[in-house]
Order: structure tokens, then C-alpha cells, then sequence
């Protein structure tokens, strides 16, 4: 009897091969910039040009990349898969629901959306967001990228940790397992659940998997869903 209800916790690893850098591999973004000037809500208070010009380039990037066989074999058991499934993604590039995905929460946020912080009002945002640029709900120039910075609250953890809870397959694509919360998903899985991890390389956390098979999502994905 196969699995009937599984997560999926994807990360930047799975859209490398559409063209888009990972954070910590060589060349990835935290060597390109410090995480410290961008990507924390201190950064934003101290330099906001600074992080909306980081994410306006990332946003643009974005419209010229597709996804990869390995987003579409994910699509591909969205569609089939008449068990429970949950792809849960900490990237914030939207290649998944391009492929096709519907079960899927963005618990690291989404690049093609932006947040007022003064009326906290979230819209799909697909072009720069200037320092002077005003929310189209209150007028105030006080938007950011909808986006989960360092020492912020990931989203949908409540869906997230029920499914954890519940699922009898655990499997972890493409990410080095170095943030948390995400990080302690195997360990909220395991005992109840087989879980497996496909990556390029063994992560540091490989061995809390039953399983561990190293390679490239493309050639790993579709071969494991299908
Ligand atoms: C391939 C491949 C190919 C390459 N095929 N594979 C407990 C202990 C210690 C610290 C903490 C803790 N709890 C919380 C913390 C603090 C912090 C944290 O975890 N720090 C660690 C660094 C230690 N966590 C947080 O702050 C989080 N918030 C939180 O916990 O809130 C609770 C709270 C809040 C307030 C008060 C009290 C409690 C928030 C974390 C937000 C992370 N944000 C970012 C940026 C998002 C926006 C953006 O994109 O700019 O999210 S950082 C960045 O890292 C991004 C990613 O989603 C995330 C994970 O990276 P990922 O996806 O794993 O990428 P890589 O590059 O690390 O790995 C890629 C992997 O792919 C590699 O292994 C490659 O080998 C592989 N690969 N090519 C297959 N072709």
C-alpha cells in the first residue's frame, strides 16, 4: 500500500536548474551580499532602498526563468495523487503553481507580492517597488516584498504542522536544512512517517532521513514521483 497523506518541503535547490541561485552553495546569493544588509527587518529600517533594489532584481529575474522538470513532475502528482498532499515551499519565486501546483503554501512568502506596513494590506506585485511607491489601499509609501526575513515569523505554520503531524511520507528536496523552522520538519515527521531526502549532495542533516539520495532535482524528482 503506497502513502496516503505526504509533505513536500522544497527549497532553492529544486529551481537551480531553472536558472536561479541557491543562498549557500558557491556563487550562491548570501556570497554575492550579507544576508545581514538585506534580508532581515533591521536591513529593511536602516536601508530600504538598499533591500527594495535587491528584491526589485530578483522579481525581474524571475519573469525570464520557467520551471524545470522537477517542479513539473510535482505538478504532475498534484494532479494525480487522490491521497492528502502538501507541498510546502520556503523559495519565494512562483515556478511551483507555474508548473501547475495547487497544494501549496509559501511559508517563506512570495517575490510577486507586496505588503503595506502600515495598513498590512498584501496584493500581487510584479514590477519595482521604489522607496516612494504608494500602497494602492492607503496611499502611505510604506510597501516591502512579502517576504519572510530573518527573526520573522515563517507563514502557514499552524497548516503546516498538522500536516507534518498527520503525513506518512516526509520528503525534503533541494534545501541545505540550515533554517529554521524548517530545518526541524524531518524531526516533527519522523517515527510516524518515511522520510527522504532528495538533494545534490547529502545535507548536514542527512542522516535524520530513512532515506537520502543524491543529484539534481531534475533527474531525481520525476524519477521518485513517478
Ligand atoms: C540542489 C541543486 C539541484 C543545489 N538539485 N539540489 C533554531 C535554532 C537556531 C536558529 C533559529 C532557530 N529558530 C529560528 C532561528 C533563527 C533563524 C534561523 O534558522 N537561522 C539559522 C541560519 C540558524 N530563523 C528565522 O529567523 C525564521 N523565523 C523564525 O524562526 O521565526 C520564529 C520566531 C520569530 C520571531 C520571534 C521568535 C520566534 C525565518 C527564516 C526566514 C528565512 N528567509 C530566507 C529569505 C527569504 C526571502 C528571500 O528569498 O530573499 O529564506 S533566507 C533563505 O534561506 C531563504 C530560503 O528559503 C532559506 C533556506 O534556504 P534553502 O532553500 O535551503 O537554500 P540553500 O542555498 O541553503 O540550499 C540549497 C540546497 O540545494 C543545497 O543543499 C544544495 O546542495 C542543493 N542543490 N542545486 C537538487 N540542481
Amino acid at each position: 500500500m503506497g502513502p496516503k497523506r505526504v509533505v513536500i518541503l522544497t527549497g532553492a535547490g529544486i529551481s537551480q536548474e531553472s536558472g536561479l541561485h541557491t543562498f549557500r552553495d558557491t556563487g550562491g546569493v548570501w556570497s554575492q551580499v550579507r544576508l545581514e544588509d538585506v534580508a532581515t527587518p533591521e536591513a529593511f529600517v536602516r536601508d530600504p532602498a538598499r533591500v527594495q533594489a535587491f528584491y526589485n532584481a530578483r522579481r525581474a529575474q524571475l519573469l525570464s526563468v520557467m520551471p524545470n522538470a522537477a517542479h513539473t513532475a510535482l505538478a504532475r502528482l498534484d494532479a494525480e495523487f487522490d491521497g492528502e498532499l502538501l507541498v510546502v515551499t520556503q523559495n519565494v519565486d512562483d515556478l511551483h503553481e507555474r508548473a501547475g501546483s495547487r497544494r501549496l503554501l509559501h511559508m517563506h512568502g512570495e517575490l510577486g507580492r507586496a505588503r503595506c506596513t502600515d495598513c498590512a494590506a498584501t496584493r500581487e506585485w510584479n514590477s519595482a517597488i521604489e522607496p516612494d511607491t504608494p500602497c494602492p489601499s492607503c496611499r502611505q509609501p510604506r510597501l516591502r516584498p512579502d517576504v519572510v526575513w530573518f527573526g520573522e515569523m515563517p507563514l502557514h505554520m499552524e497548516a503546516i504542522e498538522r500536516a507534518l503531524m498527520a503525513c506518512d511520507l516526509f520528503v525534503s528536496i533541494g534545501t541545505s536544512g540550515t533554517v529554521y523552522p524548517a530545518a526541524g520538519f524531518v524531526q516533527m515527521a519522523s517515527g510516524h512517517a518515511r522520510t527522504v531526502e532528495l538533494n545534490l549532495e547529502p545535507s548536514d542533516g542527512w542522516t535524520q532521513f530513512d532515506d537520502s539520495l543524491a543529484g539534481p532535482a531534475t533527474k531525481l524528482v520525476p524519477a521518485f514521483v513517478d
